[in-house]
């Protein structure tokens, strides 16, 4: 059972006025083509009040089903010849009646408003964004297209011009989750909207902001993928949970993070998420010491110095490096030559579950499948393989599997029943599950991305055992509900802080830094045992072979174990220290007692790397995570006893807390990188 109790709730109390009048105060369009997936886009408008809207020019009829926080619709098409479905856009009209999400209403105009932008899959950014910023994206096609929503309007793709005059300040897509919140005027405003996790469509929102901080724009996003869509057909569209509020629920200011994590909770209520184990597990992980450098004998060199560190762990996981080919996993490469389950017997054999890492929807043009098998490979409406992505790791471009194809999904199906039932692995890591989702000429032309992504899902977990522990990476948040064990929910991390060279010249936002990665782990809290167990990306504790100094390596470590979600060490175990080696130990004490409990951000939207994180089993972390001192002010959580914190110690030191404790927050002075995790009780 959580213990995060509702702050405040939408109905009753008397402070709470529906702001958002659904569906009168909207419009309705719908974009498709006629002809082929190639015609041009056509637009629709669905008119009407009330239950039904009906489209002008063609034949499409639209059922609301609404009640006080869910909107359900229904999509039929009349008659006439299938069409090839785009879109649905549901635009609110802030002009019509009165003060349909105006957010400047009765504020000074130079107060700007604040926006929680959710990311697509796992390696998207999620965070603050405000009025001033610009929905910054990768220069590189390919690279938003790994990491972002391909669908998603791309600004700024000319690699010459300087972004900033090309991404329009103060318009932001969010994808699948939106927040807005607008707190310095006399009746704050807060609205969150969520999709619902059964749907059959990708939901996203487009916010435009005016420099004055008003909300220009607020639509709706449905995204049909370009499906063929039959005459009489149905669909439901995926399920839109809302809830706003204005007004002061009490006299402290609530922090957005409170009103996220009480509706992710609702609504996870309405979901058959996989969240069994009691306490998340622990493991170690190949990836971030020797990336694709691995060999049987290293492997089993770690596996004893963990055997004789005595450290508890659940998984010990072999990432990628182990197949003969990106897209063959049935045959192993040379650097493995007992095999498969060799190893995974000498893992169980030395106390820990054996865990494997594949990428079950993409394949390279020097595997046996994409040679032999074309079929199995996605292509485009001129006949070429679908591009999933550019890795030089691999080799360089690295194509899309068509998942619908029967015998792609034979093919699916051998691989998980392999490496479980015959190898012997309990957990896989599926990674660059994004791919399932991508366009292209697929053999079941009436299947949306995420009805792609989640059948491929599905096919995997029915084909293994029960136990067996999905992690998903580089995966759409919302069709894996119920499918995966864990799901990565930033982007890698790495043994350096923030960016580069190269992720300036990229103009990357989703670079692999260990920055970026804690601020996913923070802002995506709220998902953590409610569509899953979160898992934030390895732990790394080395003084060599690192450019992290210990006070960012110990941040790293309180932010993970606080999270509490999967914790995944990845060192080479032979070169560690006694020091690095009692770091892990001591974060594994402290993810023991954390790793039960959804966490809470401190202050969610007042930076972008929220300053703290609160985990109901009493232990609450504050941080700098800036190069200079800085003096933190950190919102407090209503159910954390005052009284607590001011006789609170610190998990590292032992030492009493130096902060200064007030109704509503903590304050203390912190050096640059500094973390600290009070112990309440
Ligand atoms: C294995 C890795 C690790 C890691 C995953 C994922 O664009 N790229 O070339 C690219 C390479 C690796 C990557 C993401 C993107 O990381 O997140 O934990 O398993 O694959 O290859």
């Amino acid at each position: 059972m959580s213990r995060t109790k509702p702050l405040y709730r939408n109905r009753g109390g008397g402070q709470t006025i529906p702001r958002v009048a659904f569906p009168d105060q909207t419009s309705l369009s719908l974009f498709f083509r006629e002809r082929s997936a190639q015609s041009p886009v056509e637009e629709t408008t669905l008119a009407g009040t009330g239950p039904e809207r009906v489209s002008e020019n063609h034949r499409f009829r639209l059922r609301w089903g609404r009640s006080a926080h869910e909107l359900r619709l229904m999509l039929r098409q009349q008659s006439g010849p299938p069409v090839f479905l785009e879109r649905l856009e549901l635009r609110l009209l802030p002009e019509a009646g009165s003060g349909v999400l105006s957010l400047a209403d009765g504020a000074p105009l130079e107060v700007g408003f604040r926006l929680f932008q959710h990311g697509y899959h796992s390696w998207s950014s999620t965070m603050l964004r405000n009025a001033r910023e610009a929905d910054v994206f990768a220069r590189l096609r390919w690279k938003h297209n790994l990491d972002e929503n391909p669908e998603t309007p791309h600004q700024g793709w000319l690699p010459f011009l300087p972004g900033a005059f090309l991404a329009r300040r103060g318009r932001f897509h969010s994808e699948g989750i939106v927040g807005l919140e607008q707190e310095e005027s006399a009746e704050p405003f807060r609205f969150l909207a969520c999709s619902g996790a059964d749907g059959q469509q990708f939901v996203r929102f487009r916010v435009v902001l005016s420099r004055d901080g008003r909300l220009r724009e607020f639509v709706v996003i449905w995204d049909f993928n370009g499906r063929r869509f039959q005459p009489h057909a149905r669909t439901a569209l995926t399920p839109l949970r809302w809830y706003s509020q204005q007004g002061r629920p009490s006299a402290r200011r609530v922090d957005f993070a409170e009103v996220l994590d009480e509706n992710v909770r609702v609504l996870s209520g309405s979901m058959q998420p996989r969240v069994n184990a009691d306490v998340s597990p622990v493991g170690w992980c190949s990836w971030y010491y020797y990336y694709a450098n691995i060999d049987e004998n290293k492997m089993l060199m770690n596996l004893r110095v963990l055997r004789e560190s005595r450290i508890p762990l659940d998984f010990f996981q072999v990432d990628d490096g182990w197949q003969s080919a990106i897209g063959d996993w049935l045959s192993v490469n040379d650097r493995f030559p007992s095999g498969m389950p060799f190893l995974a017997r000498q893992i169980r054999e030395s106390g820990y579950r054996p865990g494997l890492w594949l990428a079950p929807f993409v394949a390279r043009p020097d595997s046996r499948i994409f040679r032999e098998e074309p079929e199995m490979i996605l292509k485009d409406a001129r006949d070429r393989p679908v591009r999933a992505l550019y890795n030089p790791i691999w080799g360089g471009w690295t194509y899309c599997l068509d998942v619908t194809h029967p015998r792609t999904r034979d093919y699916i199906a051998e691989v998980a029943r392999t490496h479980t039932e015959r190898w012997g692995f309990e957990l896989l890591k599926l990674d660059f599950l994004y791919a399932a989702a991508f366009r292209g000429k697929y053999h079941d032309d009436t299947t949306t991305g995420a009805v792609r992504l989640r059948q491929a899902l599905e096919l995997i977990r029915k084909a293994v055992p029960r136990k067996t522990f999905l992690l998903g990476c580089g995966c759409p948040i919302f069709p894996a509900v119920g499918l995966v064990d864990g799901m990565r929910i930033g982007m890698d991390t790495n043994h350096i802080w923030s960016g580069n060279l190269m992720s300036w010249a990229l103009r990357d936002r989703n670079f692999p830094t260990l920055r970026s990665a804690l601020i996913n782990t923070i802002t995506r809290s709220a998902l953590h045992r409610r569509f899953w167990l979160n898992d934030p990306d390895c732990l790394m504790v080395r003084t060599t072979d690192t450019s992290l100094t210990p006070a960012q390596i110990q941040l790293q470590a309180s932010v993970m174990a606080l999270a509490g979600g999967v914790l995944l060490f990845s060192d080479d175990m032979t070169r560690l220290d006694r020091e690095a080696l009692e770091l892990l130990r001591r974060t594994r004490e402290l993810h023991r007692r954390c790793g039960q409990e959804t966490p809470l951000p401190l202050g969610l939207l007042d930076h972008h790397f929220p300053r703290g994180l609160y985990n109901p089993a009493g232990c609450l972390g504050v941080w700098n995570p800036t190069a200079r001192p800085e003096w933190v002010r950190v919102r407090l959580p209503l159910r954390v006893d005052r009284q607590a914190l001011r006789q609170a110690r610190d998990y590292w030191t032992g030492r009493r807390m130096p902060w200064e404790v007030f109704e509503d927050r903590v304050e203390l002075g912190l050096g640059a990188y500094e973390s600290m995790v009070a112990i309440l009780w």
